[in-house]
């Protein structure tokens, strides 16, 4: 086991480095915070295995472990489901501290014994920032698809923990849906405004289909402006609606057309007025269904809480946006399987209309376990 420290100004930063330095399998053992004030400094230690120290010396071990492991979780769940009915957030963060160290002691390993092929295929979804909990479950499904006699070589198993994962993603696609009117909804900044304007070109120059555009987006005075000049480069005529009566007539001039597209503004959905307007607009809307749009830069927890946040919209399926600004896309995959719903496109720049990919299950696999894809 190889272990460095790194100083970084932030955690993107020295995740760079650890993966050019340490390699793609490489796994963040802690960071802290060294120094506070304008620039602040993290100490991030990591790890990875050269194959001379740890502790599971096999696949049998790993399986013993890895069952031990569920059975553990399960027990947590229960704890936290208890917990969470109470005053107890202390204990839950404690609960979070010691589970994710349960997960590291199958991941990363100690004592001095050998590490086996499906513990560094574990190690390498989770240095892809695959959530502990599913990394296992994903090593667990490749453990159990080996059958006696077949090679167990990490090579092997790793084509297998990507072919679990491509399958984990077609559930998901099970879900697509085809609408007339989409909406896209989601945090201020994600890039609503941007992907709509790709979208739109895409529909309309290379599906050559007729598309309108409605703003619903009339909080900011620049935000109807932003679009109005993406609508003129495309050809696309726009609508401005500021509520639901004058975006029926908006539907109306449209009625014609094969695909409308709806920007809205950020909105918390908390507490957000326009909140409760958008889903009236949107249940009462004949055709219409919502994507979600997340910027993968955020942390997790602010696209956990963003999710939880949008759950009262009942979008069809998911849009990544800014994948060009990171490396690692395994929150992608976490978030995927916690929705169970599709992504059907994924954003990778600021210029329109090209920086769209168009996504599958197999090329969200690739992305999330760190490939090329094409
Ligand atoms: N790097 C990068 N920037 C993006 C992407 N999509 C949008 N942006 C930028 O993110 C910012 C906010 O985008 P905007 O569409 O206005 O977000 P909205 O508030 O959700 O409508 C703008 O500066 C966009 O150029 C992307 O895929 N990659
Ligand atoms: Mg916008």
């Amino acid at each position: 086991m190889q272990v460095k420290s790194y100083r970084a100004t932030s955690i993107r930063e020295a995740m760079a480095r650890i993966k050019e330095d340490l390699g793609p399998e490489a796994v963040v053992l802690s960071s802290k915070r060294i120094s506070e004030g304008p620039i602040p400094l993290m100490e991030v230690l990591a790890a990875r295995d050269d194959g001379r120290t740890a502790v599971m010396s096999g696949s049998d071990d790993m399986a013993s472990a890895l069952s031990a492991l569920k059975r553990e979780i399960e027990e947590l769940k229960e704890l936290k489901r208890e917990w969470s009915h109470q005053e107890g957030a202390a204990e839950l963060t404690a609960l979070k501290e010691g589970l994710s160290a349960l997960f590291d002691v199958i991941g990363i390993r100690h004592q001095g014994k050998s590490c086996g092929p499906l513990a560094r295929v574990y190690n390498r979804l989770t240095a892809e920032g695959i959530a502990k909990d599913q990394a296992v479950r994903i090593a667990e499904s490749v453990r159990s698809q080996a059958s006696p006699g077949e090679g167990r070589s990490y090579e092997i198993l790793w084509e297998r923990a990507k072919g679990v994962i491509e399958d984990h993603m077609k559930d998901s696609w099970k879900k697509s849906v085809q609408r007339r009117i989409k909406f896209l909804v989601g945090p201020t900044g994600a890039g609503k405004t941007t992907t709509l304007a790709k979208l739109a070109a895409r529909h309309r120059l290379e599906r050559k289909q007729s598309v309108g555009v409605v703003t619903l987006d009339t909080y900011r005075i620049a935000a109807p402006e932003q679009l109005k000049i993406y609508a003129d480069i495309i050809d696309v005529p726009l609508a401005v609606a500021a509520d639901a009566s004058s975006f029926r007539e908006a539907l109306g001039v449209f009625a014609d057309r094969d695909v409308i597209l709806v920007d809205t503004p950020g909105t918390s959905m908390k507490d957000d007025r326009f909140s409760g307007t958008l889903k009236e607009i949107l249940s009462s809307t004949d055709g219409g269904g919502a994507d979600l749009v997340l910027s993968v830069t955020e942390s997790q927890e602010h696209l956990r809480r963003t999710i939880e946040r949008f759950e009262g919209i009942r979008y069809d399926s998911l849009i990544f946006t800014k994948i060009d600004e990171e490396e690692r896309y395994g929150a992608i995959y976490n978030i995927l399987r916690h929705v169970g719903k599709p992504a059907h496109v994924i954003a990778n720049g600021q210029a329109v209309p090209t920086d769209l990919i168009e996504a599958d299950p197999a090329r969200v696999m690739a992305l999330v376990v760190g490939e090329r894809f094409h």
